[in-house]
């Protein structure tokens, strides 16, 4: 379901740009506009869920199921990390479940 005030549902329904690199039915990988790595993409659900804690299980796997491959295509062939920012506390700032994923180099301990 589509959130009218969502900035991440705005860019799946085509209404905001942003850098694709891939899409299916249920999810949509596209860089993030402020990268913290070399690669810095974001991985969302196409339904509207705010937080992880909203989100349910089989599209988590399906998600992380898919994730591999496309960062081996993006440019993450020597390694990635993948962060969820959970809530207010973990400094999540978009309230539309995503995945960051962080590669292209030796990242920092501390990135994000
Ligand atoms: P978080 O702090 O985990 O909620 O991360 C939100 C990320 O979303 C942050 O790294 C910047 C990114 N972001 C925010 N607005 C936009 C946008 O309009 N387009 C793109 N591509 N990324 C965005």
């Amino acid at each position: 379901m589509k959130d009218n005030n969502c900035i991440f549902c705005k860019i799946i329904a085509g209404e905001i740009p942003a850098a694709k690199v891939y899409e299916d039915d249920k999810m949509l990988v596209f860089r993030d506009i402020e990268p913290k790595a070399k690669v810095h993409l974001l991985a969302v659900p196409k339904s509207h869920f705010k937080l992880l804690s909203e989100a349910d299980g089989e599209i988590m796997s399906y998600m992380f199921g898919r994730i591999p491959q496309i960062a081996a295509q993006n440019g993450c062939d020597g390694g990635y990390r993948l962060v969820i920012n959970q809530g207010d506390d973990a400094g999540q700032t978009v309230f539309h479940l995503h995945i960051h994923i962080l590669g292209g180099e030796k990242l920092p301990i501390d990135i994000i």
